[in-house]
């Protein structure tokens, strides 16, 4: 039995990804952009065992129920199909990204799992092939496989919606700095947020056009050196983003009160000089968007004004398999 532990790392679109085309093969309405980040991952350590019974899947030390078990083992039968194998496999997953940081762990947790079980499984994927294989888990995992800047290709069936890298000017220096206002759970998942919008919102349509224009426009603007033009696509496809959820049957929003009066921060530090975005998912949390030369003078005045834990993230490294026995 070969256990095979892989890493990868969590990212935040810069442009978003919000509704799908077609649930099923989860393909997206759009292509995004990302950042994958260097400070929060998934290790996921994959056995398959021809005497089981069953999956198992033991996350954080915790041995998981029924329904969690069932999400991975929906997975794992995908990888099965490509390896021609009927063994069942056990996973254990430990997620370092901080419960309190607010952020999602979909994206890292389906990427380390479909770089560990296809290994395990002997199938040798190519790294775009493990994007799509990740796509299946969750969207956001595509963008997970490769590190630093990403695009994952909306495509039109599953071999054409597959995540790439992206060349970005080395002389950006970009930083996120992730504020987490609330860590609760919340209250409506991002699955089930976008069935919603894309089923109910008028303003759906012109969201999926506006964005896939976005994130072409956006590869253009990361060769270039226009941090500006980069932060204001950034700020400007969370917002639109979270207007398609306002102006859904029944309306919703991810904000809390505390979103805005960061966002409104944000903009202050902006007319005052600092290069500084913001961009917020499917949750109250912010991510800032800035520069290495401005990020220690951001991290000090978000932490002047919000009772907030900041962590600094700088672009992360790929997806990798951290060992194999
Ligand atoms: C994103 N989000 O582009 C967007 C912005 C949240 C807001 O991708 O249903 O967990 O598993 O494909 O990937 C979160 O949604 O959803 C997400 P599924 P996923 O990062």
């Amino acid at each position: 039995m070969l256990a095979v532990t892989a890493r990868a790392h969590t990212n935040i679109a810069l442009i978003k990804y919000w509704g799908k085309a077609d649930s099923e093969l989860m393909l997206p309405a759009n292509s995004s952009v990302s950042m994958t980040l260097d400070q929060f991952y998934t290790e996921t350590t994959v056995t398959f065992d021809a005497d089981a019974t069953a999956d198992s899947f033991v996350l954080d030390g915790v041995r998981q129920d029924f329904l969690a078990t069932t999400k991975i083992t929906r997975f794992l039968d995908i990888v099965r199909a490509l390896a021609n194998t009927a063994s069942f496999a056990h996973v254990e997953s430990v997620n370092h990204v901080p419960t309190a940081a607010g952020l999602a762990s979909s994206a890292s947790a389906f990427a380390a799992l479909a770089l560990a079980a296809s290994t395990a499984a002997g199938l040798n994927l190519t790294q775009q092939e493990l994007t799509r294989l990740a796509r299946r888990g969750s969207g956001s995992a595509s963008r997970s496989i490769n590190g630093g800047f990403v695009i994952w290709h909306r495509g039109h069936d599953d071999a054409s919606s597959f995540a790439e890298p992206v060349q970005v000017n080395p002389n950006l220096n970009l930083r996120m700095l992730a504020v987490v206002l609330d860590h609760r759970q919340k209250r409506v998942s991002s699955r089930q947020g976008m069935a919603e919008t894309v089923a109910t919102s008028p303003y759906f349509p012109a969201w999926a056009d506006a964005a896939e224009a976005a994130s072409h426009a956006m590869v253009r603007a990361l060769t270039g050196s226009d941090f500006a033009e980069i932060g204001a696509m950034v700020e400007r496809s969370a917002l639109m983003m979270h207007a398609t959820t306002l102006a859904a049957n029944p309306p919703f929003t991810y904000f809390q009160p505390e979103t805005l009066a960061t966002l409104q921060l944000v903009q202050d530090m902006r007319a005052k000089g600092l290069p500084v975005y913001a961009t917020m998912d499917a949750g109250p949390n912010v991510k800032v968007l800035t520069t290495a030369d401005a990020v220690l003078q951001v991290q000090d005045q978000l932490a002047a004004a919000l009772n907030a834990p900041i962590t600094v993230c700088a672009p992360g490294p790929d997806a990798q398999i951290i060992k194999e026995e």
